[in-house]
């Protein structure tokens, strides 16, 4: 870097205004610099440095949160944090060259000359550190914080990012981006998470840079000496958090930006999208012929041509000619209808919305007053500021004309924003709720609050009901009011595997409810990927198959009658899932933990997980290993983490800490339960309006480790689980001891289920157990999850009939605590 040496009386001027930074006046980048005054309170520390203000705050025994501007700092304000700083037992002592920061979990080191900050475990290990000679430091308006890289450092998380899972050696920038068709490395897409995780000598950490502005990271791309974060403008404000699990660090990066609630059950089911079904005939065939296929599905979805020459709020007269009609019939046969909703309000006058929206003067805006107009579908549009709460409230009671027609779901599209790929002016006001603002502060968030308008006003519209919420673009903390999905991808090979990896980085970053175009939206799949996406998708968040406006149908019949059966095969086995993905989502709006796991949170420290060939392997829900494959060769490798592991189909049990080749098929997606896994399966049905058979199976796969599993049950339609309506316990499964304990039934909820039968997997030497003591014999049984598809099988590779042997006692479903021991 050239220096400018400069002439003493300028030192001595500047030094006496504070602008000595290194003692170099014309030096383009502002360094932190040195500690000048230090104030501490309980939990905080405030500092003058010669060029910031900077206050770290404890939230928690083990979130810091770390604020530096170059002005004093402003007003506490965000769009992502919820989550308020506890009391924690904190001990703050400084000398002349450091203040310490300690917890019981973390310590906290700040160096005063220059102000860099250290955070390190309390017995002394660096868990993560300021880059000494970089620090903190601003080019213009942007700010940038620079880590030292430790050794073999890995990074996961950072949201929907394309890349691997393991981000080291690379950079990401986040600025909301319709991008449609991406490829496989196309940075940035839809939506912001400016949070990730640090993996290191068995160490991990997350940093969340709380700051809309475009953001950039840097782990290691193209330099070998940091790791960085920082944004375009705003302040410098990250939280640092420790914990020695991954999923911990979860936990507490969503107790700062909030926990999905509850969505209906009915969005658990599947969701048959197209862009666009229409007229209401289109719709009704294909509702019909899922039930006529005896395909279970619970969701259809209507496009954009459900609208009057796409204006919002209104329906094509012609082609939906009594939507709430239409809505009931579909309801009666078990559907639910989501719709399409765009940001743009067509400019027209007489038009309802487009008048309204002026009236209320809730439309963003150039500085000079005039609306910002951009073009969309309809032609010349005005967008809603939703980052001003009148403008949500307008949208909400807008919202009554889809959700009075009978609308269960509502799908937020084009909200990055997008307009028709164009850049946005930057000189567009944002009101930001009363802290006003421009494009450049305001466009990262501008999804995330269209979301919350819908779902609050769904929420309101819907008296006692769940909404379904989905959006495209978003921000940190979107998860309080809906769920993702990843956009326009493509028909490809590489795009189904690179879908995994976005959803599971969705994951780590807060959002559970994620999902993906089953099938590819863009271009047509082969039949093989087809039929392999189908499958997987029975094993994402949100299982969505939906495709673009000229490809060809992606109907689960639309590949031939081999393929229909496939699909036929694994819907139905996610519907029989159903009360553990249900119990599932629920640990999730308790914990914040994701629903798709990455090796990565169970297993971080085994470096195969990182390794190309398996970054794709995840964990759907605690039990299940899901090894998703594109390859048409027979034989792919697995690798198994640390444990024991089932074949989901034939029982076989596979030793951890190996790589596997094993035979593909591809009408059988690789699965591998965890052992002393406990799943809770019902019946076929057809969609979630129908009952299960009274009977819930748990299967329990024997083990070396204890378990235990949190099952959960409510109504999946009413908020009436605030009340006390659930049922609730806790399964454990004590290896050791041999035993399996139902607990207490927790809640007021009746269980549809009066009798509970329970699957011994892998308990050959046992064929007589004791229930509370008293003995019981078992019955022979045979566990068998999907049907056999053998007829299709020219050479004979799959069993006629899959499954093993298995043991089972079938108990009724009471309240009280009761113990299995064997
Ligand atoms: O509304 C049409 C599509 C929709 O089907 C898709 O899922 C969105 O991601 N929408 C984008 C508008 C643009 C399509 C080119």
């Amino acid at each position: 870097m050239k220096v400018s040496l400069k002439p003493l009386a300028t030192l001595l001027l500047l030094s006496v205004f504070g602008f000595t930074a290194f003692g170099q006046t014309n030096n383009p980048i502002k360094m932190v610099g040195n500690v000048n005054k230090v104030d501490i309170d309980e939990q905080e520390v405030n500092i003058t440095t010669d060029n910031a203000y900077i206050q770290l705050g404890v939230y928690s025994p083990s979130i810091v949160r770390v604020r530096m501007d170059k002005a004093p700092l402003a007003e506490d304000f965000s769009y992502a944090v919820v989550g308020e700083p506890v009391p924690t037992k904190t001990k703050i002592t400084q000398d002349e060259n450091e203040i310490i920061i300690r917890t019981d979990s973390l310590v906290t080191r700040i160096g005063k000359k220059p102000f860099s900050v250290g955070f390190y475990t309390p017995g002394g290990k660096v868990i993560n550190k300021d880059e000494e000679g970089l620090t903190t430091s601003w080019i213009e308006e942007e700010v940038t914080t620079y880590k030292e890289m430790q050794e073999g450092e890995r990074f996961i998380g950072l949201g929907e990012k394309t890349g691997g899972l393991d981000r080291a050696g690379t950079g990401y920038t986040h600025y909301n981006t319709d991008a449609f068709g991406y490829t496989i490395g196309q940075d940035p897409i839809y939506s912001t998470i400016p949070f990730y995780i640090g993996i290191h000598d068995g160490l991990n950490y997350g940093v969340f840079l709380d700051n809309s502005y475009q953001s950039d990271f840097n782990f290691g791309a193209s330099n070998n000496r940091f790791s960085s974060f920082g944004a375009r403008g705003g302040e410098m404000d990250y939280f640092f958090i420790y914990h020695t699990d991954v999923e911990d660090i979860i936990t507490s990066y969503t107790y700062l930006t909030g926990r999905m609630p509850l969505p209906p059950l009915w969005s658990l089911g599947y969701q048959q999208n197209r862009y666009s079904y229409y007229p209401e005939t289109e719709v009704m065939r294909i509702a019909q012929t899922l039930r006529e296929k005896k395909i279970p599905a619970d969701g259809i979805t209507l496009d954009i041509h459900y609208m009057d020459a796409y204006k919002l709020f209104t329906w094509d007269n012609e082609r939906f000619p009594n939507p709430l009609q239409m809505n009931r019939k579909l309801e009666d046969m078990g559907f639910k209808t989501t719709v399409i909703v765009d940001p743009g309000i067509k400019v027209e006058p007489g038009y309802g919305a487009y008048e309204r929206g002026k009236d209320a003067d809730i439309f963003l805006e150039y500085p000079d007053g005039e609306y910002y107009t951009g073009q969309v579908w309809p032609g010349w549009t005005h967008f809603p500021d939703f980052t001003d709460p009148q403008a949500r409230d307008w949208w909400k009671s807008e919202l009554k004309a889809i959700t009075g027609s009978g609308v269960d779901g509502i799908w937020n599209d084009m909200n990055e924003i997008a307009t028709w790929g164009q850049k946005m002016p930057n000189n567009i006001l944002f009101n930001f709720d009363g802290h006003l603002t421009t494009h450049l502060e305001g466009r990262n968030v501008y999804g995330m609050q269209m979301a919350r308008a819908s779902y609050e006003g769904a929420r309101a519209a819907m008296d006692n009901k769940r909404p379904f919420i989905l959006t495209r673009a978003g921000f940190a903390g979107l998860q309080r009011y809906t769920a993702l999905w990843t956009g326009d991808n493509r028909s490809e090979d590489d795009h189904m595997l690179l879908g995994v990896r976005l959803l599971n980085s969705l994951g780590v970053s807060g959002v559970p409810f994620t999902g993906m175009d089953v099938g590819g939206f863009t271009g047509n799949p082969s039949i093989g990927l087809y039929s392999r996406w189908i499958q997987f998708g029975a094993f994402i968040p949100y299982f969505r198959n939906h495709t673009g406006v000229n490809t060809k149908s992606s109907e689960p019949w639309a590949y031939g009658e081999e393929v229909t059966e496939i699909a036929r095969n694994f819907i139905s086995l996610r519907y029989k899932l159903l009360p553990y993905i249900y119990s599932t989502f629920y640990e999730a709006t308790q914990t914040g933990h994701p629903i798709m796991r990455t090796l990565a949170i169970d297993y971080t420290h085994e470096a195969e997980v990182y390794d190309p060939q398996y970054e794709n392997q995840y964990l759907f829900g605690e039990a299940i290993m899901v090894a998703p494959f594109v390859s048409t060769t027979d034989f792919g490798k697995v690798y198994f983490p640390k444990g024991k592991w089932y074949n989901f189909y034939t029982g076989e049990v596979q030793r951890g800490e190996k790589e596997e080749i094993i035979e593909l098929a591809y009408h059988r997606l690789p699965l591998y339960v965890k052992e002393s896994s406990i799943i809770p399966m019902q019946s076929l049905i057809q969609s979630t309006a129908e009952s299960p058979t009274d009977t819930l199976t748990v299967h329990i796969y024997k083990g070396d480790v204890n378990n235990s599993y949190v099952y959960y049950e409510d109504d999946g339609i009413t908020y009436d689980y605030l009340d006390g309506q659930y049922y609730k316990r806790l399964i454990s499964y004590d290896a050791r001891r041999k035993n399996i304990t139902f607990g207490e039934v927790e809640g007021e909820f009746k269980s549809n289920f009066n009798n509970l039968k329970i699957v011994l997997h892998g308990f050959d030497d046992v064929s007589r157990v004791r229930i509370n003591g008293k003995r019981a014999n078992l019955n022979k049984d045979f566990a068998s999850f999907i049907d056999p598809i053998s007829r299709f099988d020219p050479q004979g590779v799959s069993n006629p009939v899959e499954g093993y042997d298995v043991k089972s006692i079938v108990v009724k479903n009471e309240r009280d605590k009761f113990t299995l021991s064997y």
